[in-house]
């Protein structure tokens, strides 16, 4: 189930409801749910399977059995009732800060405005300053929200993003008039989330190129249509632009195309220090009309002086100084992977036996996979009791027997909760038979910034603590990270051994890359978690690299690149 769709949705449930009058008992209901859907996102799929909506606080019968029947046909009926009955340009007049539902109402009466471009022009004109109960100063603040608008909406998670993007890729690349054809902008820059898909293709014909894009199937409109430029509207309201060139023109599109555009800025200084002339058709010495030939990127940076710089790092932080003195990370890959650590199993709420996940590691030449179960105090996710601990340890000893010829080996961890006052799950004695803990926030979001922060660097502090999980608590697009300071965690972390995950589920991408720079610098451990619930959560690996490679991340920095007795010495070594 889309949680964080259904969150979107009860939310635009509270509007509607109001724009249509409802009474304001009913309306009230649907903001305290979602808010407390995403307080206990963790928990809610457990509640459903179980029929327990109720229990989270915040729920009611009526919005249970509302999330019931979008959970079982991916739709709510009030709400597409209500979606057809209101214009939908009121609800986003909702979202304009200090503009609710009564004012949309007013104006949509008073002025027939339904939608906020018309809105935007009703301010400039002095339509909305004249009408009673608005005036300047309202104008105003209206204008500026609808451009604060545009920044927030329309964002998508990288790996729906991706999802979209590579077929789209594959079939420009298949087209008979695509000599080549790249992804660019910030999904090529793996970002954890984007704003639109950017492809650059190298053609000697343009127009069929942008006649098969603009008709191509999931195509919803066209926004625009040039000789090299075009821009479309897929399904999901996600925008796509293209933009055709020549091959010669090619590796100096793509790198303008890719970005950032502060990386790009330092690379036209750079240039222009050298007297060079740089754009997004080619490299240009001084008063010459021809570009200084490159077959690829990499010949372009080298004009400049610079080493090649992997797409994830133009961010401008840094990266480009870096080139220059020789001095870029050597970015982890995916065949540096040794072993990973937290996975869930039947025993809590995964799907995936134990052995399910040793026969994937010999598939990929994996020798350690550390499964980490929810631990008893989340009940609602099906959390181990320590006599179902001890169970488990058992299978793990047996299927360990069975697999360690092939050199693979389960480690016995656990997630551990950290509970209200930054203590660790069971009692004390009871840590010390697991070989690994990573021990994470599922409760309690709404400490101050210096409770949480305190409670967390408790948990740190607990000499059982292997690895902190998804330190921020934050889901991509859906819920904000609890409020705590992060780099005073990171600091706390490098001073006793723990390692940070980068946990790798698209919807967390948790540590934020930014703070991965930070975490390296402070010489702190950092562990690419798969935090798998089903086997294909094991590939969600793919982005929490993506991630570790925006950090600057080298093999050395991760515990992930550790034989099976050096990660087993590093948590360890904390007792
Ligand atoms: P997004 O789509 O908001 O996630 O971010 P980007 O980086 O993909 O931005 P987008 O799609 O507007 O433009 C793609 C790239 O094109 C951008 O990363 C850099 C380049 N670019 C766009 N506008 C400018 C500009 O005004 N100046 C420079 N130097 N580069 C630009
Ligand atoms: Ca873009
Ligand atoms: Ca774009
Ligand atoms: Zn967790």
């Amino acid at each position: 189930m889309n949680l964080s769709q259904l969150i979107r949705d009860l939310e635009e449930m509270a509007v509607l409801l109001e724009l249509d009058g409802a009474n304001p008992f009913k309306v009230g209901a649907y903001p305290k749910a979602s808010r407390a859907l995403k307080g206990n996102a963790d928990e809610v799929h457990a509640h459903l399977e179980n029929g327990t909506l109720t229990e989270i606080e915040g729920i009611g019968k009526g919005i249970a059995s509302k999330i019931e029947e979008y959970h079982a046909t991916g739709k709510i009926e009030e709400l597409e009732e209500l979606r057809k009955k209101i214009p939908g340009g009121l609800v986003d007049m909702t979202r304009i800060p200090g503009f609710g539902a009564k004012k949309a109402k007013a104006v949509y009466k008073e002025l027939g405005i339904d939608n906020l471009e018309d809105l935007g022009k009703a301010c400039e004109d002095g339509t909305l300053a004249a009408l009673k109960g608005f005036g300047e100063k309202t104008a105003e603040n209206v204008v500026q929200g609808i451009r604060q608008l545009a920044s927030y909406t329309g964002r998508h998670r990288l790996d729906s993003a991706l999802m979209t993007a590579i077929p789209i890729l594959e079939a420009l690349r298949g087209q008979s008039d695509v000599l080549q054809a790249e992804l660019a902008g910030s999904l090529r820059r793996r970002k954890e989330t984007v704003g639109d898909l950017d492809f650059v293709v190298a053609t000697k014909k343009p127009a069929a190129v942008m006649d098969f894009f603009v008709g191509m199937k999931g195509v919803t409109s066209i926004l625009g249509k040039g000789e090299t430029k075009a821009s479309v509207m897929l399904h999901g309201a996600t925008q796509a632009d293209l933009r055709c060139v020549t091959e010669t023109e090619f590796p100096y599109t793509l790198l303008h195309f890719t970005g950032s555009k502060e990386h790009n800025t330092r690379l036209r200084q750079l240039a222009k220090e050298q007297g060079l002339k740089l754009n997004e058709y080619g490299l240009f010495p001084e008063g010459k009309e021809k570009a200084l030939p490159a077959r690829s990127e990499a010949d372009v940076y080298k004009h400049l002086g610079l080493a090649e710089i992997a797409p994830e790092l133009r961010e401008d932080m840094g990266e480009v100084e870096a080139a220059a003195e020789k001095r870029l990370p050597t970015l982890i890959t995916r065949n540096d992977f040794r072993g990973m650590a937290h996975m869930h199993t039947t025993y809590s709420d995964g799907k995936p036996t134990p052995r399910l996940y040793a026969e994937w590691a010999v598939k990929q030449g994996i020798s350690w996979m550390g499964i980490a179960d929810h631990s008893r105090s989340l009940t609602v996710a099906n959390g181990l009791s320590e006599e179902r601990v001890l169970a488990q340890h058992k299978e793990i000893d047996a299927v360990n027997e069975e697999f360690a010829g092939k050199k693979v080996r389960l480690l016995k961890g656990i997630e551990s909760d950290i509970l209200q006052d930054g203590s660790l799950d069971y009692p004390t004695k009871f840590l010390a038979n697991f070989e690994f803990i990573v021990a994470s926030v599922h409760t309690h979001f709404n400490l101050t910034e210096k409770e949480q922060t305190a409670r967390i660097i408790k948990a740190i502090e607990n000499p059982h603590t292997t690895i902190l999980g998804h330190p921020s608590g934050r889901l991509l697009l859906a819920r904000e990270a609890y409020s705590c300071d992060l780099r005073a965690i990171i600091r706390a972390a490098a001073e006793n051994g723990v390692a940070i995950e980068i946990n790798a589920n698209p919807w967390r991408l948790d540590l934020d890359w930014r703070l991965v720079h930070y975490a390296i610098e402070k010489g702190c451990r950092l562990s690419i978690g798969p935090d798998a619930h089903a086997m294909d959560g094991l590939e969600d690996i793919k982005y929490g690299l993506a991630m570790a490679r925006k950090g600057w991340v080298e093999p050395d920095h991760l515990v992930n690149t550790m034989s099976t007795g050096e990660f087993l010495k590093f948590a360890a070594a904390r007792k």
